[in-house]
């Protein structure tokens, strides 16, 4: 690994080197210890065609202990990569893991695996099951495009079920499996698939109840009518992560969305940036669901060689249903809290029109700040029912003056303001309602040309008697991940700065609305590194 890493993380879950793909696969709570597996190549910074089942362990989801591959590719079913699955906890508290090998005939077929020892704490050693693979790609879904089973859950008929990625032509589409052991899987014979989706591949189904009032998480066998279900997929072609809430019958096996697909700004996305192959688990240990996601790189492949690794994690993030029922909030969850050191909080500061405030005396890794608006009715007017929110940022960026905002943070900036990352909100007066723009603009995030300056942005409907709105930011080196308006929208950035590296990154509120808006608080902290190593170096009680 180089040794000038300015661009390494603080607190997000990374490997020590090379690639991580990096789908979460199989996160999961068992007795006392969460564990979290993902996609990892151990040869090189790069996709590999051995990926194995990387392996770590943590007690708070924040430190973590690196063991030993879980899965690695040595069998005829697996033997061109363990690609990527999820766990289901069986009665008896036993973990099982079904994932997507990638065979001898380069077929992808799905296998199951135990762990050797249900004794060990950490669950080391995980052994194959002899009847691999337990499914192969059924008519109607091409062989290389056939992967990543969701987490099961059981029907009220004592049946299991679990969700496939497949792709067949021009059509993506999620396929359900039935057993009665878990073992034996059969394609449930309906007509259609469980979800089908035009013009790309879907991958990493996940398919899960929300409670329709409180913002704890539930099983994921849970079905009654104080839940509804959501069904996301990756989509392939635009790498985003979209999300269906509907209704669920297993008696049918059939899901309805509420709202169905458009291909336009309607469609819900847990996050509108740099965020894929997302996976959520239901934690038993605080009755919460949780979410990962992969954060890619968006440095060239020569530049990842050269760093030695590439890939982080999302920090995780507890994800509920909406009180409107139509979307999910996510929040990063509670634990990230410990590593806050030194603490900077600004109250009641006035953000004149065009002004800029610096946030200084911290090393500026976690904001949390709450703008108070001007009167809603002043906002200018949008005259279009559809937009398109990221070409209409990379218009109104955070300098040009609109009349509520842009107003926002300016974080991972050099003190000249050469470089920095805008994350901004501006309000607009649209027919019957007004609107929120989220941007986070990577235009000018470094110096360096070559990389990706994609403005990544989100529209979103606000309530017309709101007084305040907020933004909530995990800064750390080269990724910034941003949960607007309590966590309503959120959009995750990777950005790589050349000037504004550790004690030169600075971080600014600015104004450039013509209306004044108001700091009601604003709190930053400097947070502590997490503890990520391998066994032998952090111990392991
Ligand atoms: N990456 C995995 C696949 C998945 C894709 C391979 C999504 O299983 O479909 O590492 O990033």
């Amino acid at each position: 690994m180089s040794e000038k890493q300015p661009y390494r993380t603080s607190y997000h879950f990374q490997p020590q080197q090379n690639w991580m793909n990096v789908d979460p696969n199989g996160p999961m709570y068992h007795k006392g210890v969460y564990h979290f597996f993902y996609q990892y190549n151990p040869y090189a910074a790069t996709f590999g065609e051995k990926m194995v089942w990387a392996h770590s362990v943590s007690y708070d989801l924040i430190n973590w202990i690196h063991l030993n591959h879980a899965l690695e590719p040595t069998e005829p079913y697996d033997i061109n990569s363990c690609i990527s699955g999820s766990v289901t906890i069986l009665p008896g508290e036993v973990p099982a893991i079904f994932y997507t090998g990638i065979d001898d005939k380069k077929h992808q077929v799905q296998n199951l695996a135990f762990p050797k020892n249900l004794s060990d704490p950490f669950l080391r050693e995980w052994e194959k099951h002899p009847q691999n693979p337990v499914l192969t790609p059924p008519a109607g879904v091409e062989v290389d495009n056939f992967r990543d089973p969701s987490t099961a859950w059981k029907g009220e008929d004592g049946k299991w079920r679990v969700v496939i990625g497949a792709h067949h032509g021009d059509e993506g589409k999620v396929i359900l499996f039935q057993s009665e052991d878990f073992i034996n899987w059969t394609l449930y014979p309906i007509p259609k698939p469980f979800f089908a989706i035009d013009n790309t591949g879907v991958e990493c189904p996940d398919f899960f109840p929300v409670s329709i009032n409180s913002t704890n998480g539930v099983d994921t066998s849970v079905q009654n009518p104080g839940v509804r279900h959501v069904l996301k997929i990756s989509h392939q072609e635009k790498q985003l992560e979209y999300y269906f809430i509907g209704k669920y019958d297993s008696d049918h096996e059939n899901f309805i969305p509420d709202v169905k697909f458009t291909g336009t700004s309607l469609d819900l996305c847990l996050d509108y940036g740099n965020f894929y192959a997302s996976k959520s688990f239901f934690d038993y240990a605080k009755s919460r669901r949780i979410l990962w996601g992969w954060v890619k790189e968006n440095e060239t492949s020569q530049d990842d060689i050269k760093k030695g690794w590439a890939g982080l994690q999302s920090i995780p993030r507890q994800i509920w249903l909406d009180k409107s029922g139509k979307q999910l909030v996510q929040w990063p969850i509670e634990e990230v809290e410990k590593l806050r050191g030194t603490q900077i909080s600004i109250k009641g500061e006035k953000l004149l029109s065009g002004s800029t405030l610096e946030v200084s005396g911290i090393t500026a890794s976690q904001e949390k700040v709450l703008f108070e608006l001007p009167e809603l009715e002043r906002a200018e007017w949008l005259d279009a029912s559809e937009v398109d929110p990221q070409l209409l940022c990379s218009q109104e960026y955070a300098s040009r003056s609109g009349i509520i905002g842009p107003f926002g943070l300016l974080a991972l900036a050099s003190e000249d303001l050469t470089e920095q990352t805008a994350v901004f909100f501006r309000i607009y007066r649209a027919p019957n309602r007004y609107v929120c723009l989220m941007c986070s603009d990577q235009s000018r995030s470094s110096l360096r040309k070559d990389l990706d300056q994609t403005t990544y942005a989100t529209i979103f409907d606000i309530d017309p008697n709101l007084k305040t709105i907020s933004l909530k930011s995990l800064i750390d080196h080269s990724i910034i991940e941003n949960f607007g308006e309590r966590g309503r929208a959120c959009i995750t950035s990777r950005v790589y700065p050349s000037l504004a590296i550790d004690k030169d990154a600075h971080l600014y509120v600015f104004n450039n609305g013509v209306q004044s808006v108001v700091i009601t608080e604003l709190n930053a902290w400097s947070m502590k590194q997490a503890e990520l190593g391998h066994e032998e170096n952090v111990g392991s009680s």
